[in-house]
């Protein structure tokens, strides 16, 4: 019988499976919002590296905003779970201790709440994902349309979206009469405290302007680039641990060597000494954060629309595809030039070691789990870049051939006539205006230019960038040959 990873078998670990000694019973100092396997392979780690050298009080209580999936895996097992790390070369095998237990909020909101409103609760980091923001792109403000956001202003006090949990949870601190947690966003949108605190406060204001005001005054929202590819889990993923250790473990996460926390230092409560466990605390994250989103997640976004209409479902098989370094590399010249100063920031190195991460087979890294979400992702990692560009005179042919390569992807149909679904908040209007026009490059472009919540006007009315995208996507140049022809010609 195989036993399950629980505190017993922490116990008896394989010798070289490194385990918490740490005391798990200390109390959690940290709520984390949205408990996927990015916060598992990231935040978790460090946190745990914090106990081990003797840190208190900075266990983690997770909540899962929707599904009780993670709650049922990682409870039975006591929070425990395994760390797998790997490259080409070595893989090392971890249990990591940091997280208490996971609250599943539609299921129980209250005890949310509560662990909000708990005296030892002093941060509260989240990884939500862009759409979890519940934002209105055009503005950067709350979207108070959202239907999440119009069941929290109805039902305060059992909320569904992250925004409103903070909202709740501010509120019964401040009734208890305690300070505020600093709120510690890990998501991969620009300016990500600043996005945070407007969020909340648009809130707030409409629930109780007193309680605005003093989230304004009192707390602290500052912003943070996290970094760590975490490819999805696999069944094959869990048989595999299984057979080389010898225990189960159903919320394993399989990640790379590589990691990267940069934090804003403004914290209100009580802050952990980050730095000594190599975060790099910072006065001002924006250079990084727009380093990290135009380069690496500009790149992947690419590769995920390209490569996957291709034919490559991984980012390592992609990478070696013909034409792919190439692209990636124009990619990065393009962005290059939009970047700021980021202390300690060495863009060649910095790509050097970016292109040995993506070559990493050992990961397999999906481009169809990269390719989920695009609406919310397209406008930080391509958009905005290609505006910039513009406004200074400047083309960027590889920036534009991924965005036509997104609005290929919306057929939900791949270059050798494979049909996929299109996972996206926006799939069924993307997909309306791709049936609508069918056949139609150019209205199928104009259609997609129009939705603002991805394409700032600008976009659409510069006719240079619209051109170039019918071009890009006409051509179908998400064939591997196509693609390097058009580069080469671009
Ligand atoms: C990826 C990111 O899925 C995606 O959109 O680009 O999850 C990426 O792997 C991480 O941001 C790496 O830090």
């Amino acid at each position: 019988m195989i036993r399950r990873l629980n505190e017993e078998v922490r116990a008896s670990l394989p010798a070289d499976v490194a385990g918490p000694s740490y005391d798990r019973q200390q109390p959690a100092g940290i709520v984390h919002i949205g408990i996927g396997a990015f916060h598992r392979g990231h935040q978790a780690v460090y946190f745990d590296q914090l106990m081990a050298n003797g840190e208190a009080g900075w266990m983690i209580r997770g909540v899962s905003l929707r599904s009780a999936a993670v709650s049922r895996q990682l409870n039975p097992q006591d929070g425990l779970y395994t760390l797998v790390m790997r490259d080409d070369e070595a893989e090392t095998t971890t249990v990591i201790g940091s997280i208490r237990d996971v609250l599943v909020a539609p299921e129980d909101p209250a005890a949310v709440i509560a662990a909000l409103s708990s005296a030892d609760t002093q941060l509260v980091t989240l990884t939500v994902t862009e759409k979890g923001y519940c934002l209105d792109s055009a503005t950067g403000r709350l979207n108070l349309a959202h239907r999440d956001i119009r069941d929290d202003l109805a039902s305060p006090n059992a909320p569904r979206t992250a925004p409103g949990f903070l909202v709740a949870g501010l509120k019964a601190r401040r009734a208890a009469g305690l300070e505020p947690f600093t709120v510690l966003s890990c998501d991969n949108l620009f300016h990500n405290g600043a996005v945070t605190r407007r969020a909340v406060l648009d809130l707030a204001e409409r629930l109780d302007p007193d309680l605005a005001g003093w989230i304004a005054r009192r707390g602290a929202f500052p912003s943070s680039m996290v970094d760590r590819i975490v490819p999805a889990t696999t069944g094959e993923d869990i048989t595999q641990l299984e057979k080389t250790q010898g225990y189960r473990d159903e919320t394993m996460v399989k990640t790379e060597p590589f990691t990267q926390w940069v934090v804003e230092d403004s914290f209100c409560a009580r802050r952990p000494p980050l730095e000594t466990v190599g975060v790099q605390m910072t006065n001002d994250v924006s250079g990084w954060e727009k380093a990290k989103l135009r380069m690496l997640n500009g790149a992947h976004s690419a590769m995920a629309y390209l490569g996957s209409l291709a034919g490559h479902a991984y980012i390592h098989d992609a990478i070696h595809g013909e034409g792919f370094e190439v692209l990636v590399n124009r990619l990065w010249d393009e962005t290059q030039e939009t970047l700021d100063q980021a202390d300690g920031f060495d863009p060649s190195q910095y790509r050097a070691e970016l292109l040995a991460r993506f070559r990493n087979s050992s990961l397999r890294h999906r481009t169809y789990q990269i390719a989920m979400d695009g609406s919310q992702k397209l406008p930080p990692r391509l958009v905005a870049p290609i505006l910039e560009r513009a406004a200074r005179g400047l083309r960027s042919p590889a920036m534009i051939l991924a965005v036509a390569a997104w609005m290929r992807w919306q057929s939900g149909v791949d270059e050798s006539g494979e049909a996929f679904e299109v996972q996206d908040p926006l799939a069924a209007r993307t997909r309306a205006i791709v049936d609508a026009y069918s056949g139609d490059t150019a209205a199928i472009v104009k259609g997609l230019l129009a939705i603002g919540e991805i394409f700032d006007p600008r976009f659409g009315k510069d006719e240079s960038i619209k051109a170039n995208l019918v071009a890009a996507a006409l051509r179908a140049q998400c064939d591997d040959r196509a693609r390097a022809v058009w580069l080469n010609r671009n």
